[in-house]
């Protein structure tokens, strides 16, 4: 009984010491990493994890956001032209499914819902990932887009959110 109490009690605090990552966002373009905008936080649930958005100075409306294969907001080179946040790689995506879906099918695991930004310019509404487990987090980016995101790969590849504006490297 001693020892039962004992396993439990440690199942706990382990279980409470990875529940929350915060991850510094900034702004990012051509030519690197610039101004930080702000922060988001991670929590695991029941249902699986919640991105807590502390975000400001963002253009109104919805973004695409995504969990990025790659630890870096980095910009690097395609056809010629540097492109901002190229480093972090695409979606993550690690049953190699090659297809951008709703958070809840069997596309990319890193497809998230969008985010909101107020007309303000803040954003502070929390979004659901149902399939994502702590595990999948570390060492991956998690990325803002500029336009929306239709979760599907039709009219436009990869929900159609354009340039990557936000980004932060999840450590
Ligand atoms: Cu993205
Ligand atoms: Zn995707």
């Amino acid at each position: 009984m001693k020892l039962k109490l004992t396993s439990l009690s440690l199942m706990l605090c382990a279980g409470s010491a990875m529940a929350d990552t915060t991850v510094q966002m900034s702004m990012v373009d051509a030519k690197g990493v610039s101004a930080s905008v702000g922060q988001v936080s991670i929590t695991e649930s029941k249902y699986g994890m919640v991105f807590s958005p502390s975000l400001k100075g963002l253009p109104p409306g919805l973004h695409g956001f995504h969990l990025h294969q790659n630890p870096s907001c980095e910009p690097k080179e395609k056809d010629g032209k540097m492109v901002p946040a190229l480093a972090a790689g695409g979606h993550y995506d690690p049953s190699d499914s090659k297809r951008h879906d709703t958070p809840w099918s069997d596309g990319h695991l890193g497809d998230l819902p969008a985010l909101f930004v107020d007309a303000e310019g803040n954003a502070n509404q929390p979004v659901l990932a149902p399939r994502l487990k702590t595990a999948d987090l570390a060492s991956r980016s998690l990325m803002v887009h500029v336009g929306g995101d239709n979760h599907a790969d039709h009219p436009a590849p990869l929900g159609g959110g354009g340039a990557r504006m936000v980004c932060g490297v999840i450590k």
